[in-house]
């Protein structure tokens, strides 16, 4: 039976190497000065990365091919994989498959300190990682993982002992694309979590882009055709126990996701209308943004342009939105969204 149920977090980011770091609990010295610092009109946050044990380094893989997914990843997750109240740190890798440089799970001590785990949790795999989500799929009051690469997923189900079991192809989860963000949200409010899988572009590595000099560069987001964002239903365990693991089915199509493709980058699932059904907002690279709104019947229809979201590249009061690309473009805030209410 389950135990415990998470309402539809999803954690996704497509970050480059940069983290701000939050941490639950600081070590004694460092709480300190931290406090010391603000009260005095200081910074309100303090480096303690290398304090509290933390020597992750990002690893992009071997430069100078302009691999464009090089400089699109990673993502990380905060995840409280063992459920003893502190949240427990999640970073991906972005060299390969076949590097050395493994994706690693830190777990968070009562001191504050930071202990690599990535061994015994099986979540040590090698890709080109791009984003993470955090989510009970199974019911069974442990936290699970989902992570997009490109090129593929990878579902991994906690088995309560510190260890990740993945599940990818058993539960009917398929994804060849470029993957970036991604969440969980019960899109269909029946318990169990689905999943979003935002696409990014039909990248063709054998396809060079130069600069405006001739010079080889790293394409661009409008140097290949975007992709459609997929959504996947999950169809439970069949009350089966909860070790029996999760089905997923694909409603892409039936959904109505399918129909709009887009330099997919970010995602945010959340109630925008108010009628207590969530909603998904896709943000694309230099391209129009999509808000699905969810017809409460299993379908979605995109709602950006009279929600005030559809914010696009040089378009009236918007600007570029997203990150990466590798040319020089200038980032903007989301903005124009309107609180007015609407369907
Ligand atoms: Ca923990
Ligand atoms: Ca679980
Ligand atoms: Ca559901
Ligand atoms: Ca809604």
């Amino acid at each position: 039976m389950p135990t415990r149920r998470f309402l539809g977090l999803g954690v996704a980011v497509v970050l480059t190497a940069a983290l701000l770091l939050w941490v639950n609990r600081k070590p004694a010295d460092s709480h300190g000065s931290a406090a010391s610092s603000a009260s005095a009109g200081g910074a309100w946050f303090v480096d303690v990365t290398e304090q509290v044990g933390l020597d992750f380094v990002h690893d992009g893989g071997p430069v100078g091919d302009y691999f464009m997914p090089q400089i699109m990843g990673s993502g990380a997750a905060l995840i409280d994989f063992d459920n003893d109240g502190r949240l427990d740190l999640y970073l991906l890798q972005n060299a390969g498959p076949n590097s050395n440089s493994a994706n690693r799970l830190y777990r968070q001590g009562s001191d504050g300190r930071f202990e690599d785990v990535s061994q015994r949790s099986g979540l040590n795999i090698a890709g080109h990682g791009m984003g993470a989500a955090v989510g009970d799929v199974n019911n069974d009051g442990w936290p699970d993982v989902f992570i997009t690469e490109y090129g593929g997923i990878h579902l991994f189900l906690n088995d309560g002992s510190g260890r990740f079991n993945e599940c990818t192809q058993a539960a009917g989860l398929d994804n060849p694309l470029w993957g970036t963000a991604t969440c969980f949200v019960d899109y269909d409010r029946d318990g169990w979590l689905d999943l979003v899988i935002v696409n990014y572009l039909e990248y063709d590595r054998n396809a060079p882009c130069y600069d405006d000099s001739g010079r080889q560069d790293f394409c661009g987001p409008k140097s290949f055709a975007g992709t459609a964002t997929r959504l996947y239903h999950n169809l439970g365990n069949g009350g089966e126990s909860a070790t029996a693991g999760v089905r997923f089915e694909d409603a892409t199509v039936a959904s109505g996701l399918g129909r709009l493709k887009g330099p997919g980058l970010g995602v945010y699932c959340a109630d925008f209308n108010g009628d207590r059904w969530p909603d998904i907002f896709i943000a694309n690279d230099a391209w129009p943004n999509y808000l699905w709104i969810n017809q409460r019947d299993g379908t979605f229809h995109e709602r950006s342009r009279s929600a005030g979201a559809g914010v696009q590249q040089q378009g009236p009061g918007g600007r570029e939105y997203g990150s990466g690309g590798g040319r020089r473009r200038r980032r903007w805030p989301l903005r124009r969204i309107r609180h007015a209410p609407f369907r």
